[in-house]
């Protein structure tokens, strides 16, 4: 008997990219520059947000939407700063699109010039997930080791800029922004680097700088070109 087979190709996550695409293109006609911000726990994600709001001082208008697996404190640390909304996973280690969409439309504007989306704390699942953005961005803190871009490519790869955080405590650790630029451009040669201090807010306006002229060059030129 000659059996015959038949092969059913369908791309199950087709429907989930369109939704990303989606939101992306909504937003970009909105004139908001979606930036998503991603990290091994405790990296300083919020930290940077803080002291972003602060550099600001309502400048812009920005919005964060901050994943978890449990409790609002991320947000209940933003709230005085800026419009924010908890998404709380319950577990999963990574934000999808639907989540990030239902907190989106719990905003109370929807015409930002910034919304930050603060992943969930890891290195690895956040970086096959497209929640629309148009910046991916990842932290690495000098404490985490200058070794980590060729560990976890995937992240690095996919990122347009990183920001190595904690820029204080380099005289303590073992840590060279110089090695850790040139392991992250070896994965990705066209990735802004941004040295940080969250908490003195060293190399916080060379930061916020890169996210003006970013939001200018994919977002503004396209509104003010003529058709
Ligand atoms: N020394 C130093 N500590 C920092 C800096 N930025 C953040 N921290 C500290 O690092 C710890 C974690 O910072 P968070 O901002 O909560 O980090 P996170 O990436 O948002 O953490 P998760 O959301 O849990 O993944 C806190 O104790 C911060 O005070 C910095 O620039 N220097
Ligand atoms: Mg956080």
């Amino acid at each position: 008997m000659n059996p015959k087979v038949i092969t059913v190709a369908r791309d199950v996550l087709a429907a989930t990219r369109a939704d990303a695409e989606d939101f992306r293109e909504l937003r970009s006609r909105a004139g908001t520059l979606i930036v998503n911000v991603l990290s091994s726990p405790g990296s300083g994600k919020t930290s940077l947000l803080q002291a972003t709001a602060r550099h600001w001082q309502g400048r812009f208008r920005m919005a964060v939407l901050v994943g978890d697996l449990a409790t609002d404190r991320d947000a209940q640390r933003l709230a005085p700063w800026v419009d924010v909304v908890q998404m709380t996973t319950g577990g999963a280690c990574h934000l999808e699109i639907p989540l990030v969409r239902k907190a989106f439309d719990r905003l109370p504007l929807a015409d930002w010039d910034f919304l930050f989306i603060e992943n969930v704390g890891n290195l690895v699942c956040p970086a096959s997930h497209d929640v629309g953005e148009h910046v991916r961005v990842v932290l690495l803190s000098t404490t985490e080791g200058d070794d980590k871009p060729a560990k976890y490519p995937k992240m690095f790869r996919t990122s347009q800029a990183l920001v190595v955080s904690k820029l204080d405590l380099l005289p303590y650790v073992p840590f060279s922004v110089e090695a850790v630029t040139e392991d992250a451009r070896l994965i990705q040669p066209e990735l802004a680097v941004l040295p940080v201090c969250a908490l003195d807010g060293r190399g916080v306006a060379e930061w916020c700088g890169y996210l003006e002229q970013t939001r200018r060059d994919r977002l503004l030129q396209r509104v003010e070109t003529p058709t």
